[in-house]
C-alpha cells in the first residue's frame, strides 16, 4: 500500500475529492498553509493500494491546474531611509505537489 499526500490548491480540492471519491478511494482532506506565500491550501492524504497508484495520480495530474499568484518579497537592497519595502513578485503555484510513501502497516480498530 502507498500513502498519496497531495498538496493541492483550495480552488482544486473539492473537485479533486469529489473525482476520487467517486472512483472509490478514501480521502481525508487537512486545511494547510504554505511557507512561502502564508497563504492556505489544501493537503489530501489518500492511502491506495499499489495497482489504483496510477489512477490515483492521474486523477490528481487531470484536476489541479497551475495559476499564478502575486506575492511579495522583501527588497534586496534598502531604500534611501534604510527600509527594506516589500516589492511584488509572480510565483507559478502548482498543480499539485505529490509525495507518494511506502505504507508499513493499515489497520482500522
Ligand atoms: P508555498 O510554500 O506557499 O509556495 C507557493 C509557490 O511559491 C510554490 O508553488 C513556488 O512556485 C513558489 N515558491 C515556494 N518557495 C519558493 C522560494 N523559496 N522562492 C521562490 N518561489 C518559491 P509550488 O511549488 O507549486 O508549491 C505549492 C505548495 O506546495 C507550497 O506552498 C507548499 O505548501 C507545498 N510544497 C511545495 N514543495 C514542497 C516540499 N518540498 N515540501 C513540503 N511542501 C511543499
Amino acid at each position: 500500500m502507498k500513502l498519496i499526500i497531495a498538496i493541492v490548491q483550495d480552488e482544486d480540492s473539492g473537485k479533486l475529492m469529489t473525482s476520487l471519491m467517486n472512483e472509490g478511494f478514501s480521502v481525508t482532506k487537512l486545511a494547510t498553509t504554505g511557507g512561502f506565500l502564508k497563504a492556505g491550501n489544501t493537503t489530501l492524504l489518500i492511502g491506495v493500494d499499489m495497482d489504483k497508484l496510477e489512477q490515483a495520480m492521474s486523477i490528481i495530474e487531470k484536476t489541479c491546474k497551475s495559476r499564478k499568484q502575486i506575492s511579495t518579497a522583501p527588497s534586496p537592497v534598502p531604500n534611501s531611509s534604510g527600509g527594506y519595502l516589500p516589492y511584488p513578485v509572480e510565483v507559478v503555484v502548482g498543480g499539485a505537489t505529490v509525495f507518494v510513501m511506502d505504507v508499513d502497516q493499515f489497520k482500522k480498530f
